[in-house]
């Protein structure tokens, strides 16, 4: 399997950390912006190819790497709402994060004032829910770790901050630990 993507995307690092986790081999290809535009559909990473499969979105070849590998995604119905949340979170962060490059900020867009307003209520509510944050443990689920990819990225890229969030400071601080989640972190490249 080759999985396209940059070191430093979260979608990309939550495949790459499913992928470790499978045990199956597979290679990760960096892919930047411009080839991404060529060879897949959406013009994103990640994409990944499996023989004649081209996957398209991070969410499905997390359910075919999980699934080859004899293990679910999603299963549970809070873990896939908290799944989706941090990605809805995570889409707006990086859609501003783009933008912004391009001089366009939420100071000029009220649209962007409100995708800035539903990261901040995504981080509340997951906050809300990681009550059990202290109980957690490994083989963290796939809605815990898109949390994580989230917030690291996010506190990288200087997109947020989480100091009023005690779960979500938890959590990450957990997460940072597991060695996995900790040698994806989107400083380190392709040097290791
Ligand atoms: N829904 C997609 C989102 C992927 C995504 O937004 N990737 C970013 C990199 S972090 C990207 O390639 N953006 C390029 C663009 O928006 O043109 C997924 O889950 O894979």
């Amino acid at each position: 399997m080759q999985l396209h993507g940059s070191y430093t995307s979260p979608y990309v690092r939550h495949c790459r950390i499913a992928l470790q986790q499978s045990g199956l081999q597979h290679e990760l290809v960096d892919t930047d912006y411009q080839q991404s535009m060529t060879q897949s559909p959406t013009a994103k990473v990640p994409f990944l190819r499996d023989g004649e499969l081209l996957l398209t979105d991070s969410s499905s070849i997390l359910r075919h790497v999980r699934e080859r590998a004899g293990q679910s995604f999603c299963a549970d119905i809070r873990d896939f709402d908290l799944y989706l949340l941090a990605s809805t979170a995570l889409d707006s962060a990086v859609n501003l994060f783009l933008l912004e490059r391009d001089g366009i900020t939420p100071a000029t867009s009220d649209y962007l004032k409100r995708q800035q307003q539903r990261i901040e209520q995504c981080l509340q509510h997951m906050n809300q829910s990681l009550h059990h944050v202290a109980e957690l443990q490994q083989p963290y689920t796939d809605g815990v770790l898109r949390v994580g990819c989230l917030l690291s990225w996010a506190l990288f890229r200087e997109r947020l901050s989480i100091a009023g969030h005690a779960n979500l400071q938890q959590l990450l601080q957990q997460l940072d630990a597991y060695p996995l989640f900790a040698a994806t972190h989107p400083s380190i490249g392709p040097g290791g």
